[in-house]
């Protein structure tokens, strides 16, 4: 059994199955038996939170490979950015289109509520991929990592990497709204006080930008002498933290900690800019999300909360989880 189907069974209960299409059958909603018929209508969009990105990449690798599988076909797109503003017109744009269902990562836990309610107004299945609204009544299933867990796991690395040391910890968020790293964020701030010599210096926002990560990481450090660990809640905010470090000198002297699992942040933690990475498993959340989908689309049981699995990376256990880590193509 491979590292990734072990974790699997491990980490989701709730996922088993994905890949056979038989996800678990509790806590279903929605559900109706099956009339038998197929679906004259078999298209499934996914609209993502940003364009050419590891992740969403990864996620969409999954959702085309299982809706092919299941004789659906599937459309993705992405705005440029990682903002509502960009995203919102995509939807409300789909109105036109009329899929079977839409997949989405919302890139707003509010603001994205209004096009995503009227899409399923019109009959259009909802399917939360990642991210999801904190209204609960609009989608049929969300499928996520446990972010919760994930931050709690990030604390507990970075307990073990500063061995006792005293010191404070930067927390980097993306951007305010996003439900998964903001769950993130708090996992690993609750989590953090069980480590009394380890000091949070609060959470910052980075805007998804790189740049903007690297430049409080420099701040940061300026600013923060017992700097001693830096917890990074997505991949653009690792990739900039990593460059704060390089610039400021202080690889390997500041701990960081980050989440996904992109070519960059494998390659950052090889060279040691990382000392753990918190992965995901994107293509897993594309697979769950179609296989929900359709399942709603052709009235059977759906599964309104569904968990993928999380693992930790350290520079000396990466290539045995190889598995783990993101494309950038199918
Ligand atoms: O960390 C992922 C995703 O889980 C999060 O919701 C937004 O950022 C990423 O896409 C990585 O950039």
């Amino acid at each position: 059994m491979s590292t990734k189907t072990l974790v699997v069974v491990l980490a989701a209960g709730a996922l088993v199955a994905a890949c056979g299409g038989q996800i678990g059958q509790n806590n279903s909603s929605g559900g109706g038996q099956s009339s038998g018929a197929a679906p004259a209508n078999k298209n499934l969009e996914l609209v993502v939170g940003v364009k050419n990105e590891p992740f969403y990449i990864s996620m969409q690798c999954g959702a085309e490979t299982a809706a092919t599988q299941a004789g659906y076909t599937i459309t993705t797109q992405a705005p440029d950015k990682f903002d509502p503003t960009l995203q919102a017109p995509i939807v409300t744009a789909l109105g036109a289109k009329k899929p079977a269902a839409l997949l989405i990562a919302p890139t707003d836990d509010k603001t994205m509520a209004p096009q995503m309610k009227q899409i399923k107004d019109m009959g259009v299945k909802v399917i939360e991929v990642d991210t999801a609204l904190q209204d609960t009544s609009v989608a049929a299933s969300s499928i996520s990592s446990d972010n919760t867990q994930g931050g709690q796991l990030a604390a507990q690395t970075m307990a073990k990497l500063t061995n006792g040391k005293s010191g404070s910890v930067l927390v980097l968020d993306t951007k305010a709204g996003t439900s998964t790293t903001a769950a993130r964020a708090k996992g690993f701030e609750e989590e953090l006080k069980k480590t009394p010599n380890l000091k949070s210096i609060g959470v910052q926002f980075t805007e998804n930008e790189p740049s903007v990560a690297a430049q409080k990481v420099t701040a940061a450090i300026s600013s923060t002498p017992d700097l001693i660990g830096v917890f990074a809640t997505n991949l653009n905010t690792g990739e900039g933290a990593a460059t704060g470090l390089r610039s400021a000198g202080k690889v390997g002297q500041v701990q960081l900690v980050g989440f996904d699992a992109s070519p960059s942040e494998v390659e950052g933690l090889r060279t040691g800019a990382f000392q753990a990475l918190i992965a995901q498993d994107p293509g897993m959340i594309g697979k769950t999300g179609v296989a929900q989908a359709i399942a709603a689309i052709e009235g059977k049981s759906v599964q309104r909360n569904i968990s993928a699995p999380l693992v930790a990376l350290t520079k000396d256990d990466m290539d045995s989880k190889a598995e783990f880590f993101y494309k950038t193509k199918c």
